[in-house]
């Protein structure tokens, strides 16, 4: 804590408030971390009071120091999205009980409560629909000096908007202060690992020790950290994110990765909710995977819902909401008609540390519709209105990302987004040619850009580094929602 803190106020004591933030270029994971601590004070009677080294303050008063010293402005939290699940948050955990060693149950309370609302299922099943190795080695540093990412095989970059570089992966402190378990870096620096659910899991239930994976070389391993971060909001939660001895990034025979996984009993079973309630995810399995150096992340989920009278779900950790949300189509275009929401097996962004902007459809993504005589119409640029089957669409652009554009918040290499693996394709028009809708395509090739997990090369890549591989071309199948809107809420 102590550490994440001192960088927090640093940030905060070199950075006027009124000028644009060039603060926000940081490593995605370790923004994430450093905000999430400021979300685990406030909402953690015990931390907060060993912090402000005064008598804790209320959640609230709590939260705006907090704020303060981040420098990120409250500005846009307060009419967000998420105010009235910021009201949840802040009284629950506070019913947690205090107790002073680091236990699972002192890690990010807000994380691990329970809580789902309006989260899609993807299945009417429980399945895992992906469980590969998302990158080696780049999880647990000591610190992000050059030497070490470049060292420890990371990518690191210095952009012209920031005064800090932007890294991958993130600090041994990071991962504890946030994740269940320990970021062993020995021998080397742990890799990480996502695995997506077709249904959201009651994140109490989430440690390392409900995972087996098998490797290729017949090896059996279990993580060591397991949590919710990135993958964190109320309507998502259906994405596990693990760090441990997975693989490696050798070529040939010499590759490492795992090849299986099943959910065992560790006392404390997996349980998920899905259309017909709760579910215990202890037997299930899932087979698949290779190297992340050859193959890189690919869509597992298209879902197409209507956009509704408000966002519902949004945010679920305080001040971390007020860092990246609003970043819903309420928050972006003022709500749209209908909304695609794209599911991965990874992170997804264009180089695996710069964010994915929401003017970026046209670059890696077109929907295809179907039209009156039968032909394929492929959406392929924004605010263009379509002729299909039904009437028209229109895209307005890309959500789920970061907040909307404004005089603080450029669409540029400092654009900081939620890093998860949900990106969300905003469209408006007629409800018929919305179920003409038949697939997302990412082209990936040609004159559409990759998408990279975290474990990618980054904008300047060092020379004789192997970097995670570019996702595939893909052509994801789209779920229609519209009549059933498949989802669920447990709000314990
Ligand atoms: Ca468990
Ligand atoms: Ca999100
Ligand atoms: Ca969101
Ligand atoms: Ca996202």
């Amino acid at each position: 804590m102590t550490e994440i803190a001192a960088r927090a106020r640093r940030v905060a004591t070199t950075s006027p408030p009124t000028r644009e933030p060039r603060r926000r270029a940081r490593a995605l994971v370790v923004l994430l971390a450093t905000l999430l601590s400021l979300a685990a004070c406030s909402n953690d009677s015990s931390q907060t009071a060993s912090t402000t080294s005064t008598e804790p303050a209320p959640a609230s008063e709590a939260e705006t120091g907090a704020e303060a010293e981040t420098g990120v402005e409250a500005e846009t939290g307060a009419e967000g999205a998420g105010g009235t699940e910021d009201t949840v948050l802040e009284t629950d955990p506070e019913s947690s009980d205090p107790s002073p060693p680091r236990s699972d149950d002192d890690v990010a309370p807000a994380l691990y409560d329970d809580r789902i609302l309006a989260a899609d299922i993807w299945d009417d099943e429980l399945r895992v629909l992906s469980a590969g190795m998302g990158f080696d080695g780049v999880i647990g540093w000591p610190d992000e000096e050059l030497e070490t990412i470049r060292s420890g095989g990371g990518s690191f970059y210095q952009p012209e908007c920031a005064d800090d570089p932007i890294v991958s992966g993130a600090t041994a402190a990071g991962v504890e202060m946030f994740y269940r378990g320990v970021a062993d870096d020995e021998p080397d620096y742990d890799d990480g690992l996502p695995v997506v659910f077709t249904w959201p899991v009651l994140t109490s239930t989430v440690h390392p020790e409900d995972f087996l994976f098998t490797l290729n070389t017949g090896e059996q391993v279990v993580p060591n950290a397991a949590g919710m971060l990135p993958n964190y909001e109320l309507n998502e939660r259906n994405t596990v994110v693990l760090f441990g001895d997975f693989g490696n990034r050798l070529e040939g025979n010499d590759a490492v990765y795992p090849v299986s996984l099943e959910i065992i009993d560790d006392g404390t079973p997996l349980r998920f909710l899905g259309p017909d309630g709760e579910q215990s995810g202890v037997g299930l399995t899932w087979t698949g995977g290779g190297s992340p150096y050859e193959t890189g992340p690919a869509l597992v989920g298209a879902k197409l819902n209507h956009v509704g009278d408000e966002a519902v779900g949004e945010g679920g950790a305080g001040p971390l909401d007020r860092a990246l949300l609003p970043n819903d189509e309420f928050a972006l275009y003022g709500g749209g008609d209908f909304r695609i929401r794209l599911l991965t097996s990874g992170g997804y962004t264009p180089t695996g540390i710069t964010s994915l902007t929401p003017d970026a459809y046209e670059n890696h993504f077109r929907v295809h519709a179907t039209a009156e005589d039968g032909s394929t119409i492929l959406l392929t640029d924004v605010n263009v209105d379509y002729e299909v089957a039904g009437g028209t669409l229109r895209v307005l652009g890309l959500a789920e990302l970061g907040q909307p554009e404004s005089e603080r918040v450029t669409y540029n290499d400092c654009y900081v987004e939620d890093a998860d693996n949900q990106i969300d394709i905003i469209l408006a028009g007629d409800e018929a040619a919305a179920r003409s809708i038949t697939f997302v395509e990412v082209p990936a090739q040609g004159d559409y850009l990759p998408l990279y997990n975290p474990g990618g090369p980054g904008p300047e890549p060092f020379p004789n580094v192997r970097y995670t591989a570019p996702g595939p071309p893909d052509l994801e199948p789209v779920i229609n929602a519209l009549d059933d809107p498949m989802r669920v809420s447990n709000i314990p």
